[in-house]
């Protein structure tokens, strides 16, 4: 009985780690490519390398527990914005269209969602 406890609450885990805490996007309500972010920091170069372009974000999604900062220049830096929840339109947020490096991590009671190293134990 303990065994399919300790399966089931893996298996929560895995599906945890699975979809993006984070996601950008060109447009306003979602639109527009979407770049599915990791934790980390990620610099302009980095963005840029996994599709993103420059001084274009305009919406992001932001699961509970993630906290998200966006800066308006490369290098972390040139004023920033935090963001802990869904945006639909970064205009409110005065920063459309100039997102250049962004930090993602997350936030405490998060951070037992990691990726389990070992599945076997599952079966
Ligand atoms: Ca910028």
């Amino acid at each position: 009985m303990k065994r399919v406890i300790l399966a089931s609450g893996l298996l929560a885990l895995l599906n945890c780690a699975q979809a993006a805490d984070v996601s950008i996007y060109q447009h306003c309500n979602y639109q527009g490519y979407r770049i599915d972010l990791p934790q980390g920091n990620l610099d302009m170069n980095k963005l840029i390398s996994m599709g993103m372009k420059n001084d274009d974000i305009s919406s992001i999604r932001v699961k509970a527990g993630a906290k998200v900062t966006l800066y308006r220049d490369a290098g972390f830096r040139g004023g920033a914005t935090i963001v802990t929840t869904d945006i639909s339109c970064l205009v409110s947020k005065n920063f459309n269209d100039v997102m250049s490096s962004i930090s993602v991590s997350n936030a405490p009671k998060q951070a037992r969602h990691r990726k389990v190293p070992n599945s076997n134990a599952i079966t």
